[in-house]
């Protein structure tokens, strides 16, 4: 199976469009397992609750607990549904502790790059869909869905910095990462992401 992940700021898209691409897949009879974090696993959804709701911790015990959480995530499901042949979709993984924690936070590269180590050995997505768009335009997004979380709350300046983040790492990793335009309307994203799947994985969507 095939690990591809999707990562951006706020209000991308990423849930959207692991929604229909997993639908998609299984549709053309592919195994798959949508995930998402922080969370995937029941221990991971626990960490995820502490994570999100009010409060502020340290950032390396930040950057810790996210990995706490994907390690659970990784052990549980990530790695035994790819060894089951399945393909596995996930809104988040690594990248996002990079910029949310790192560019946003000031978490130091390496050590995140200690922590991908200790946490998740030679696992790595591969193929990393990043949907970028406006700080501005993210955030309303997220604002018309739900109440906003904790790092949502966090201010424009900080969602600029997780921005520039994510360009950064595909600009470190461009056979991984795509970057693709979020701003435009679901179906045009869609159909790029359907277009990246077939040129760099061979799909048959
Ligand atoms: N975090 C996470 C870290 O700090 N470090 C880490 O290591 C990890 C893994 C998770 C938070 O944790 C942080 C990042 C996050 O702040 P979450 O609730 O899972 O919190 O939040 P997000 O992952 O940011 O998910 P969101 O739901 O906010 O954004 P999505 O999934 O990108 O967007 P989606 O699909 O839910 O869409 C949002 C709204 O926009 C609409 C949708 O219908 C929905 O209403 N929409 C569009 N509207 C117009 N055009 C389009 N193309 C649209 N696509 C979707």
């Amino acid at each position: 199976g095939y690990f591809i992940t999707l990562e951006g700021g706020e209000g991308a898209g990423k849930s959207t469009q692991a929604r229909r691409l997993a639908a998609a897949l299984a549709a053309a009879g592919v195994p798959v397992l949508r995930t998402r974090e922080p969370g995937g696993a029941a221990g991971a959804e626990r960490i995820r609750d502490l994570l999100l709701s009010p409060g502020s911790w340290d950032s390396l015990t930040e950057a810790m607990l996210h990995f706490a959480a994907r390690r659970e995530h990784v052990m549980r499901s990530i790695r035994p549904m790819l060894a089951a042949g399945a393909w596995v979709i996930c809104d988040r993984f690594a990248d996002s502790t990079l910029a949310y924690q790192g560019a946003g936070q000031g978490l130091a590269d390496d050590t995140w790059a200690r922590l991908c180590d200790l946490t998740l050995g030679d696992l790595q997505p591969d193929l990393t869909l990043i949907l970028d768009l406006p700080v501005e335009a993210g955030l309303a997004r997220a604002a018309g869905r739900s109440a906003a979380d904790r790092y949502e709350k966090l201010g424009a300046d900080f969602h600029a910095r997780i921005r520039a983040g994510f360009h950064d790492i595909a600009r470190r990793e461009p056979v991984r990462c795509v970057v693709l335009d979020a701003a435009r309307d679901a179906e045009a994203v869609y159909a790029s992401i359907t277009e990246t799947l077939r040129q760099r994985l061979g799909a048959k969507l």
